[in-house]
Order: C-alpha cells, then structure tokens, then sequence
C-alpha cells in the first residue's frame, strides 16, 4: 500500500516540474501594472507587460492565501484582500509562481 502511495506521489512531482517549463501561452500578453489573484486559484491576466521601472500589484480577491515569486526571488505571502507590489527595473521576461499552488498558478511579466 505504501508502494502506491509512493509512486503516486513521485508522478505528482513529475507533473509539477513539467508544469513549471512554461508550456504553451495562447493569448497575447496585457498592457497593464495589476494583476488579479481571482477566483479560484489563478492570475488574471496571466501574461502581462510593463515598461522598465514599473511596478506590479498582485491583489488577491481569492477565498485562499496565495504567494507571488518571482524567479529565484523572495516568496510573498498575499492573504485574503492584501497586495503585494514588485518593481522591474530591467528588461526581460520574468515568469512567477504561487508557491503554495505551483501547478495552477503561474503567470508571466514581460518588461520591454
Ligand atoms: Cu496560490
């Protein structure tokens, strides 16, 4: 029995590290600095892009603490009703999880 459990797991495992390659994204990124933790369990808009120097606020509207990380930055935790606020002064395309949800929630800031 704990054979299965074991092997359950490990494919849950295998599952979040191919979820994390970015896959595919179909829509075009938004013009916009917030981005909405909705309901349930994911960022709208998912894919985003600023200009150098801005910064972006994740609120969370969702019924569950989510957290916004950004590359191999700091994990911030967003209660129910908070925000957070990062700054992107360089250009490039930053991909962020919500580590407590890694597999659903995930988004893109595209800084050009
Ligand atoms: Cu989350």
């Amino acid at each position: 029995m704990s054979f299965r459990l074991l092997s359950a797991a490990a494919a849950l495992a295998a599952t979040l590290v191919a979820a994390g390659c970015g896959g595919t994204s179909t829509s075009a990124p938004v013009a916009t600095t917030s981005v909405e933790m909705a309901k349930s369990y994911r960022f709208s808009p998912k894919e985003i892009e600023i200009k150098p120097g801005a910064t972006v606020t994740w609120t969370n509207n969702d019924n569950f603490t989510h957290t916004v990380k950004v590359g191999d930055g700091p994990d911030h935790k967003v209660g129910r009703g908070d925000s957070v606020s990062i700054a992107f002064d360089k250009a490039g395309t930053y991909h962020y999880v919500c580590t407590l949800h890694s597999h659903d929630m995930h988004g893109t800031v595209i800084v050009a």
